[in-house]
């Protein structure tokens, strides 16, 4: 039997120095639904996620405090997991950068960049940004009306020098141009790949690698006063997430990694630094790294059940964890900025789920309850409007995953809520309620094609709403193993004479609390 083919996929780890936002779950989502579509095409995927514990700022946080960075990062750390759970992600492993299996991987990368004459001692000054934990050239920053100097995202840099280990970044700029020409897929979407392009292109500096200034990090190996630049052990999650340096380890194999989803402010880090640190060691470079927009609450009042701080936990709480995952894949294209407010998610829960999808489901469930012995009607022969609607349905599969190729979630939804606005028409033209007197064999088979598409759908939708994919599933009395893409093969039709289960409706309209 031929090995499965394995998919590897990781969100960027998140700094545990507060509690998670609406960005971090917008991440976990998003590479959530990548993750599981995977799974559904029979794949063998590994889905990393985690935490980024070290660097100055979680330090100052805990400072702050009056605890440490490790009691700072357990708190919310638990947070972090609590969001996955409720939002429902299905994570492999959630890697801790504290973890000594994680030291162990950063120390070994470093020995080999070393190894390959690309790490060397110096002193560094520069103007360095504590909250984006970079230095940043003099012609980068700028002084603010009050004589504060800003770097290139607003945040205020001080002069430091030290001691430092630098890493020969400029050795790798036309390696790094070479791979982005002959990969035209690495760096995504494309607007991001030509950002990058042109900041290498405009030269690169050896970047300083190390820190002496305070010992919250991985030790630099035979140099003991240094800890490793946070982005060099954060990035180093990624092989640690599937046992690097144990190359004989059981999870190697999913190395290198299919997709890093990131968000836009990290893609030099991952699309530079990154694959420039992995050709020094050696290893074979992510097939692609994905920068996905930032997501902001355009201001407006969020009803008062909501309250007034938007955190994931409250988000769900208000509106329902599938609801929330397909608002944010459905309304922002994956790669764009995008906003939320509380009009715009109530309007697609009422629109899209309750009223396309939730009454398709549960009008022709419903019907068939009570006119076909609550089991799947045997349908006679097919005419145009049916073989139509399935054509349309069939082809979705297709269409699902030329979209999954480009990460391009959005399109996806769309294209299936495309057939359920097509299958609502059918329905309605049908009029199967009408059938039920003048000709019930016609109806069995109108109530079986709309079955056929709510199946196909339900199936479809599980990457994003994998609850209410379940329950669509359940209510057609599908079976735990039919329900992978496997089950859309052309020759796959729902078995007449199956016995259903009463349905219940899967997607509630959103009501507004009194307030
Ligand atoms: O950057 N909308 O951690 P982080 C969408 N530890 N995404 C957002 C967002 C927003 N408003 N705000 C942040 C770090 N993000 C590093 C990563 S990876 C080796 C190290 C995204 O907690 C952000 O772009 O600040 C990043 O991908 C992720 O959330 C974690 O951000």
């Amino acid at each position: 039997m031929s090995e499965r083919q394995t998919f590897y996929l990781t969100t960027a780890i998140s700094y545990p120095n507060g509690a998670p936002h609406i960005g971090h779950a917008y991440e976990a989502i998003a590479s959530d639904a990548i993750a599981r579509f995977h799974r559904l095409e029979g794949r063998d995927v590994f889905f990393l996620t985690g935490a980024d514990e070290h660097g100055i700022k979680m330090l100052q946080t805990a400072r702050r405090e009056g605890i440490t960075p490790k009691e700072l990062a357990d708190r919310n750390v638990a947070q972090f997991k609590a969001m996955d759970e409720r939002l429902n992600i299905s994570f492999d492993r959630f890697i801790r950068t504290s973890e000594p299996a994680h030291h162990e991987a950063c120390q070994a990368i470093w020995e080999k960049m070393g190894a390959a004459g690309d790490i060397y001692l110096d002193s560094y000054a520069g103007w360095y940004s504590v909250r984006d934990e970079a230095y940043y050239g003099e012609e980068e920053t700028t002084l603010s009306a009050d004589g504060q100097r800003l770097g290139p995202q607003g945040t205020p840099v001080e002069w430091v020098e030290e001691s430092s280990y630098f890493f020969r970044l400029s050795a790798y700029q036309d390696r790094l141009l070479a791979h982005y020409e002959a990969n035209p897929d690495f760096i995504g979407p494309d607007s991001r790949r030509n950002e990058i392009i042109s900041f290498v292109k405009s030269g690169l500096k050896d970047l300083s690698i190390s820190r002496t200034t305070f010992d919250w990090g991985v030790k630099v190996p035979g140099d003991e006063k240094h800890v490793m630049y946070v982005w060099v052990d954060a990035l180093t999650n990624y092989i640690t997430g599937v046992g690097y340096p144990e190359e004989a380890s059981a999870n190697w194999k999913f190395w290198p990694a299919d997709a890093h989803i990131i968000g836009k402010d990290i893609i030099r880090f991952h699309a530079v630094y990154w694959p420039a640190f992995l050709m020094s060691a050696g290893l074979a470079l992510p097939r692609r790294v994905f920068a996905h927009g930032f997501l902001f609450n355009r201001g407006e009042k969020m009803s008062k059940s909501v309250g007034n701080v938007i955190n994931p936990f409250t988000l769900t709480e208000a509106y329902g964890v599938d609801p929330v995952r397909y608002f944010f894949l459905r309304e922002v294209p994956f790669g764009q900025d995008g906003s939320y407010s509380h009009d715009a998610i109530v309007n697609r829960i009422n629109a899209d789920l309750a009223n396309d999808l939730g009454n398709l489901a549960q009008r022709s469930l419903s019907m068939i309850a009570k006119n076909c012995e609550g089991r799947v009607p045997e349908p006679a022969a097919f005419s145009d409007a049916d073989k139509t609607i399935l054509a349309a349905v069939d082809g979705l599969l297709a269409e699902a995953r030329t979209a999954m190729e480009g990460l391009q979630l959005h399109a996806m939804l769309a294209s299936i809520w495309r057939v359920v606005a097509d299958a609502n028409r059918y329905f309605a033209s049908e009029e199967p309620w009408t059938l039920r007197k003048t000709d019930p064999a016609r109806m069995a088979t109108v109530l079986y094609v709309t079955a056929e598409v709510v199946r196909r759908i339900a199936v479809l939708i599980q990457p994003v709403m994998p609850a209410s994919g379940a329950a669509l599933l359940d209510a057609l009395a599908v079976g735990a193993d039919d329900r992978t893409f496997a089950a859309l093969e052309p020759d796959r039709r729902l078995e007449a004479g199956t016995p259903l289960p009463m349905p219940s409706p899967v997607f509630p309209r959103y009501v507004e609390q009194e307030e």
